[in-house]
């Protein structure tokens, strides 16, 4: 499975900056590319230091552990390379942060809200070819990057990785920003879950220097209590939507694998 396909052609993220070229033999920090020319971008809304990001100057950090209330460790381990932390997938065209707040993982919580598709006689309903039951889960727009996504977001900091999970499905999918009441709800909803997912995402956002890592986490409603939660965009989404599941989704970074993982988990269509 190819982790770099969305972070290393192209463009950088939603901006018009082009990303050095990285032939995908040449992806590994350990292929020798002597021609290789990142460009290097750190945003201005990034450079200008709000709280949730770091100094400019990354030898004041500690990298790979818990420096202060950030959490600079990764599931997939990184060395750190003249001061600056290395992508441990490999080159992306880019050095600096891009858009991103932290040299290095920038660790994230993704809430998969689960439950069957059923029809109007509350019956669970089938896929014709695979016979399998359709799995639907909670998907926001971001509003920024135009695609589906799984309403995750940024670990804050000290915060533990259910409190996350929680507040960011409470804020992108229950618009508990508006509405604070709605918190309540998010906590009633994400009791037993289920770790789907722990690593690395192919992010659009991510350089050589920084990147997504997260953990993502299955919450089934098996017998359709949840289906009647009013859903309400809030924070960065534009919408949000049961969806149902299926190999024909596009979602935004490598939320599709997430996705895939879940409906396997359920033994629904696929
Ligand atoms: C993705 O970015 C993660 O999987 C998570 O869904 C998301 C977090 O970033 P924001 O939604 O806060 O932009 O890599
Ligand atoms: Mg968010
Ligand atoms: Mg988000």
């Amino acid at each position: 499975k190819k982790l770099h396909s969305k972070a290393c052609t192209g463009t950088y993220a939603n901006t018009s900056i082009r990303r050095g070229e990285v032939p995908s033999d040449k992806i590994s920090f350990a292929t020798p590319f002597p021609n290789y020319h990142p460009v290097d971008y750190t945003a201005d809304f990034v450079k200008s230091g709000p709280v949730w990001a770091d100094p400019a100057n990354p030898s004041v950090l500690k990298f790979n552990t818990i420096d202060g209330a950030t959490d600079r460790t990764s599931f997939v381990g990184y060395s750190v390379e003249n001061g600056f932390p290395q992508n441990p997938i490999g080159r992306t065209g880019v050095t600096g942060r891009g858009n991103l707040g932290k040299w290095g993982p920038n660790h994230a919580a993704d809430p998969i809200l689960s439950s069957w598709k059923r029809d109007e006689c509350g019956e669970k309903v089938y896929d014709p070819i695979s016979r399998r039951p359709i799995l639907r889960f909670v998907a926001i727009f971001r509003k920024k990057d135009s695609e589906w996504a799984i309403p995750g977001g940024m670990c804050d900091p000290g915060e533990n990785i259910s409190q996350t999970l929680k507040r960011e499905f409470a804020e992108e999918a229950l618009n508990s920003n508006d509405y604070p009441e709605r918190k309540e709800i998010a906590e009633n909803i994400f009791k037993k879950g289920i770790k789907i997912y722990q690593g690395y995402v192919d992010d659009p956002r991510n350089t050589d220097n920084a990147w997504m890592e997260t953990q993502a986490y299955n919450f089934h409603d098996e017998i359709g209590k949840l289906d009647f939660v009013k859903l309400e965009a809030g924070d960065d989404a534009a919408a949000v939507k049961w969806t149902d599941i299926s190999s024909d989704l596009a979602l935004y970074a490598s939320h599709k694998d997430f996705i895939e993982k879940v409906a396997k988990l359920h033994d629904a269509h696929w």
